[in-house]
């Protein structure tokens, strides 16, 4: 099973030193360890990386980056399964509309989010982007129970 794991631009706000600051994907990279090690193949789209030198207005901040577009023409086209993290909540006005660039291009793939905004809002998150699937604890557990089609899946939030 193919899985991409994709990081989103970053939120930055030219008076908060806190945003300004590199922050890499340590979340996703134990993701992406989990998953290898439980066999499935890994593929990280890292538009932060991808663009740090890329400031954009959004608002009264900056998102950095490169663009949502450059995003997802990375995902490889035979993914089986898509995930991202939403760790700020100031952060998802930018990553619910990454989310939904991202099932216009892959409408039948299914889209996975963790995060600790994801885990304090999956309910609100389902009903502002076309998630299937919000990780609500235990992400490595829950990260293997998406490639599975049955039984219990307790540290997942479905959409019906
Ligand atoms: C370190 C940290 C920072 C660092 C970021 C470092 C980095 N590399 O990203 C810095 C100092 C930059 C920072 C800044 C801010 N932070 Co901060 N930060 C944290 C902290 C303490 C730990 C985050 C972390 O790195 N955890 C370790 C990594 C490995 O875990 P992780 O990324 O969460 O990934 C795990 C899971 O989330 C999940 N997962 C992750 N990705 C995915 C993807 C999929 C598909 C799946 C299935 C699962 C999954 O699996 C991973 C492994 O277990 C958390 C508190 C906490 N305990 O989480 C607050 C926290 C995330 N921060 C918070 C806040 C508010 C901020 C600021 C807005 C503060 C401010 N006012 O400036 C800024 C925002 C910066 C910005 N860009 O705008 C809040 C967010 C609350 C919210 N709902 O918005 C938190 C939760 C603290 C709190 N309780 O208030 N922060």
């Amino acid at each position: 099973m193919k899985v991409t794991l994709i990081e989103p631009q970053k939120y930055v706000s030219a008076t908060n030193h806190a945003s300004t600051v590199a922050m890499p994907p340590l979340g996703l990279a134990y993701i992406a360890a989990s998953l290898e090690q439980a066999g499935y193949q890994v593929t990280i789209v890292d538009a932060f990386a991808m663009g740090l030198d890329r400031l954009t207005p959004f608002g009264p901040v900056f998102l950095r980056g490169a663009s949502n577009d450059a995003a997802v023409a990375s995902i490889p086209a035979d993914t089986d399964l898509m995930g991202l993290a939403c760790m700020f909540s100031c952060q998802w006005l930018a990553t619910r509309l990454l989310l939904g660039d991202i099932k216009r291009r892959f409408p039948n793939i299914p889209l996975v989010m963790g995060g600790e905004h994801a885990n304090a809002l999956p309910e609100f998150s389902m009903s502002q982007a076309p998630l299937d699937l919000v990780v609500l604890s235990a992400p490595s557990a829950a990260a293997q129970e998406c490639g599975f089609s049955g039984g219990s899946l307790p540290h997942l939030h479905i959409r019906n």
